[in-house]
């Protein structure tokens, strides 16, 4: 899959959404044609987590995640949220190219990728802050979309709050489009929370990767 190193990096136009805490940059990067064959791709290779991996704590409460979910990255590396700590399976070809473009096209280099599978509109995150100490805090994370196209929703943590202490500030809503590229910039995941909700009327499969640059320990 060295068909991304070949898009034009230069003739992207990005967006920029920025207010109280949220910094942003999203484009449609990948070409729809590139995008499907690489969503292709990654359906045809990828194996996700079983087992034990696959159940997340929530207050103390254990779950199963409602997708799939892999992770790749550097010998060594581990990421631990919601309670399970995820090893870092060694970078699969197609999953390195997009590695690999991400430093063509930002200068970001990554050492770990979250992938999830959301089989239709059904599987979903919910809301949470990727604020886990072991990544850099001054690093965006990318987060490439492929397939189906889902709503994104950031809410700012003060609008979360109970009752009376409950500050009004609007959420923010994206649509995640085939072959985009969302960066959550620094300071965001310190302030907003981000999830991908349920959807019961979409029926469509998407992946998607998170790079994310987790701190030597
Ligand atoms: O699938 C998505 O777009 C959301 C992924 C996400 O929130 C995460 O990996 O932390």
């Amino acid at each position: 899959m060295d068909k991304v190193q070949k898009i034009n990096c230069k003739a992207i136009t990005w967006k920029k959404i920025k207010k109280n805490g949220l910094d942003l940059d999203y484009a449609v990067v990948i070409p729809r044609q590139i995008a499907s064959e690489l969503f292709q791709e990654l359906e045809d290779t990828l194996e996700y987590f079983t087992g034990d991996l696959n159940i997340i704590k929530v207050f103390g409460k254990a779950y199963n995640i409602p997708r799939k979910h892999v992770a790749y990255g550097d010998p060594g590396v581990t990421y631990t949220y919601s309670g399970i700590t995820v090893p870092a399976l060694p970078w699969p070809e197609p999953v390195l190219a997009l590695r690999e473009f991400l430093v063509d096209l930002k200068g970001l280099k990554y050492n770990f990728v979250l992938v999830n599978r959301y089989k239709n509109g059904r599987d979903h995150m919910g809301e949470h802050r990727d604020n886990e100490p072991e990544l850099d805090p001054d690093y965006p994370i990318a987060s490439i979309s492929l397939g189906q196209e889902r709503d994104f929703v950031l809410k700012h943590k003060d609008s979360r709050r109970p009752g009376q202490q409950k500050v009004f500030i609007p959420p923010v809503k994206i649509l995640l489009e085939h072959g985009s590229i969302l960066l959550m910039n620094p300071p965001t995941n310190e302030i907003w929370y981000h999830s991908l909700p349920l959807r019961k009327s979409v029926h469509g499969p998407r992946i998607n990767l998170t790079f994310r640059k987790i701190r030597p320990k």
